[in-house]
């Protein structure tokens, strides 16, 4: 009762008012009330007093290291489409768990507007920092418009978003998913001596790692004029949809010219390589195939000879994310992009490298 009037009046006026009605009820009140009144007031300057010594901000006292009350993170994840973002979601809440982090974590099942709808409700319950994984680049300004009105801090997590105020987040941390494309490629024109006829499985139709993993492909390839993409199409990074694309690739007519697979992701590949044996294609041997992100199932079908090649895209972020919502709730600058190191892998290497896969 004592912090409701505090909130409502502010401390002087409440202290002159208890003082007044002390005075004016000294005479008349009973000796219990009398007891009473003395504790509450009692309470309320303690309150008065504590609350003077209190004086610092959330923000202050994580930079100088006082403070006691856990960060809240609201967390809004794209989904659980993949390995990798199984891997993802897993490293965010060991480590606000390690940190002792409040991580208000939602699964937007893909759906940006679900994401929207979290973003919204991390507004309303105020929470100290907003991180999220955007499953699309567009469409961000006017949630993030309302996120910044509303002065909380936005971290993004693995994918960009495509706005024109860069001041509506403080960093990205994520992969370079160009570089990522081009090193596809670049195995690829090796292994195939610049020869190859392509087929494509894309991520996300909008997602920054489809966009530029895309696009970093192409660039390599407009080096090598036998080397051609036929077919392309969207897979949204699962592996059903992969393997349900694939077989529509393998029924096409001129399915039998491929002779290499560039799939955004390795579930995707995964989906494609299902398709290709029940079709009775020969997956790394009749067609070459490269994939990006190296989860522990594409080790797996290096090892059995069935993936040729994946580039390495590391999901393990929750360390350097929960940094850096530290490092801004201590008012620290902050880089505007933090990538993640990461390598390629080839199928010589799979055997060695499958016990130190982590994800
Ligand atoms: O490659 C894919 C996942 O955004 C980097 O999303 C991530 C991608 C990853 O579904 O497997």
């Amino acid at each position: 009762m004592a912090k409701c009037f505090l909130v409502v009046l502010g401390e002087r006026q409440c202290l002159s008012l208890l003082i007044k009605y002390l005075m004016n009820t000294r005479k008349r009140a009973s000796q219990r009330v009398r007891g009473n009144l003395l504790s509450l007031s009692l309470a309320m300057i303690c309150g008065v007093v504590s609350s003077c010594g209190q004086k610092k901000t959330d923000v202050e006292k994580a930079a100088d290291g006082s403070r006691t009350k856990k960060i809240v993170v609201g967390f809004s994840q794209i989904g659980a489409e993949s390995g990798w973002r199984t891997a993802n979601t897993e490293s965010i809440k060991s480590e606000a768990a390690k940190r002792g982090i409040d991580l208000q974590f939602s699964d937007a099942q893909q759906k940006q507007e679900n994401q929207i709808k979290a973003l919204r409700s991390f507004i309303a319950q105020g929470v100290d920092v907003i991180a999220f994984s955007p499953v699309v680049e567009t469409g961000w300004e006017p949630v993030m418009q309302e996120i910044k009105k509303a002065g909380i801090p936005v971290i993004l997590s693995d994918r960009a978003v495509d706005v024109a105020d860069n001041s509506l987040y403080v960093t990205f941390i994520g992969s370079d998913f160009t570089e990522e494309g081009r090193r596809a490629a670049n195995w690829l024109a090796k292994a195939c001596g610049g020869k190859a006829v392509i087929a494509e499985l894309v991520g996300t139709p909008g997602s920054a790692p489809a966009i530029d993993r895309k696009k970093g492909f192409e660039e390599v390839l407009a080096k090598y004029p036998d080397m051609k993409i036929v077919k392309s199409q969207s897979g949204d990074f699962t592996r059903a949809k992969g393997k349900e694309v694939m077989e529509s690739f393998l029924k096409s007519p001129d399915a039998k010219q491929i002779t290499a697979l560039f799939a955004h992701n390795d579930d995707m590949a995964l989906g494609a390589i299902q398709a290709m044996e029940e079709a009775g294609v020969r997956p790394g041997k009749d067609v070459l195939i490269v994939s990006i992100d190296g989860v522990r199932g594409a080790f797996e079908a290096m090892a059995s000879g069935k993936l040729n090649c994946t580039v390495e895209c590391n999901p393990l972020i929750g360390p350097q994310l929960f940094d850096a919502a530290e490092a801004v709730m201590a008012k620290k600058t902050l880089p505007k992009r933090t990538a993640v190191q990461e390598g390629v892998f080839e199928q010589a290497q799979a055997a060695a490298e499958l016990p130190n896969r982590k994800y």
